[in-house]
């Protein structure tokens, strides 16, 4: 079994080549949940979400999240009622793009929640629904919001992580964030982990994306007790994230924007970094934050190329592992 560590976009992507690689029913992508939000009465989960139609060949590659082929005609007609919205009101909010054929999903989602199942169950529903053979579990099925203080015209202002993800553009400095509820989270796949011939951490954001999973409680121990098989793979690439905010936001909380920066956070629980060839003038860096290094062309351009990474990043997380699983 291959447990991946999972956050949205990066992972998604990486997750596609992987089964191309290996017999996708012996995949499971944990993924992050403090991303998670509710608007409209709707429970949305981006990252589980962008996993699952993007192994289903179904995401819109441009945006890389929600649906292709997508039509926005119920947001479109959300404008009729800002005129109307008294003062105060939160009804109708019209910063996060919900397409009408992703609507489908949030209302199964929403529904199966308020009959009273588990996020673990709705996941692998919705997973099933979309003919996946890979395993979808979220971190958590106990609720993980990551918040993001941000400076607002100045003013430290703390909000949810949409908040600052999709309304405030990702355009505001960064001063802290962290996971509440995450200390009494229970995660849904420590045995899986220990009983996972290797763990690879996804090319996620490895502080909003990787860390609300390795906030919750035994995740960090039971990485470490499995080290020598866990392999990361760099989102960080010649100083900048392939997408999103990763690398301003490391920065920002005082860590290093590059591949050095991401084996001093990844050294306690990975044994592997896989860093591209750009980067391949900082490989003993790397190796001197305790990691072995692995350069390889990490731009998921193509499923071919990430399958390529997929085999190189197995590869080097088996060489880890003491004996087989
Ligand atoms: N990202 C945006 O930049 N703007 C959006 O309006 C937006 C809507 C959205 C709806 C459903 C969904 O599953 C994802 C969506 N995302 C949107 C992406 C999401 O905010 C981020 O990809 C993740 O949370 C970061 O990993």
């Amino acid at each position: 079994m291959i447990t991946v560590l999972a956050g949205g976009v990066g992972a998604a992507r990486f997750l596609r080549g992987l089964v191309l690689a290996v017999d996708p029913s012996l995949v499971t992508a944990v993924v992050n949940t403090g991303d998670d939000t509710e608007l409209h009465g709707l429970s949305i989960s981006p990252d589980i979400d962008t996993v699952t139609y993007t192994v289903a060949g179904a995401i819109d590659p441009d945006r890389g999240w929600g649906l292709a082929e997508e039509s926005w005609i119920a947001m479109e007609n959300l404008a009729r009622y800002a005129a109307v919205r008294p003062v105060g009101s939160g009804a109708a909010p019209d910063w996060f793009n919900l397409g009408d054929r992703d609507l489908a999903t949030h209302f199964y989602r929403t529904a199966r929640l308020t009959e009273g199942a588990t996020l673990s169950e709705v996941t692998d529903e919705i997973a099933r629904a979309w003919g996946l053979d890979v395993r979808v579990v979220p971190m958590t099925d106990d609720r993980v919001r990551t918040m993001v203080d941000i400076v607002d015209n100045g003013v430290v202002t703390t909000v949810g992580f949409q908040e600052y993800f999709v309304k405030r553009r990702h355009a505001v400095p960064v001063t802290g964030i962290r996971f509440d509820g995450a200390e009494h989270a229970r995660p849904t796949f420590v045995d899986t982990i220990n009983s996972s011939e290797v763990v690879i951490i996804a090319p996620s954001n490895p502080l909003v994306s990787i860390g609300p999973i390795r906030a919750l409680d035994g995740v960090d121990r039971a990485l470490t007790a499995n080290r020598e098989r866990v392999a990361a793979i760099s989102p960080i690439v010649a100083g900048s994230a392939l997408k999103g905010p990763a690398d301003r936001m490391l920065t920002e909380l005082g860590f290093e924007a590059s591949v050095v920066g991401v084996a001093r956070l990844y050294a306690p629980v990975c044994a592997t970094l896989v860093i591209d060839e750009r980067d391949a003038d900082r490989r003993t860096e790397v190796e001197d934050c305790g990691v072995r290094c692995v350069v390889t062309d990490t731009i998921m351009r193509t499923p071919e190329v990430t399958r390529a990474l997929a085999d190189i990043t197995l590869t080097a997380a088996r060489e880890g592992a003491p004996h087989g699983r």
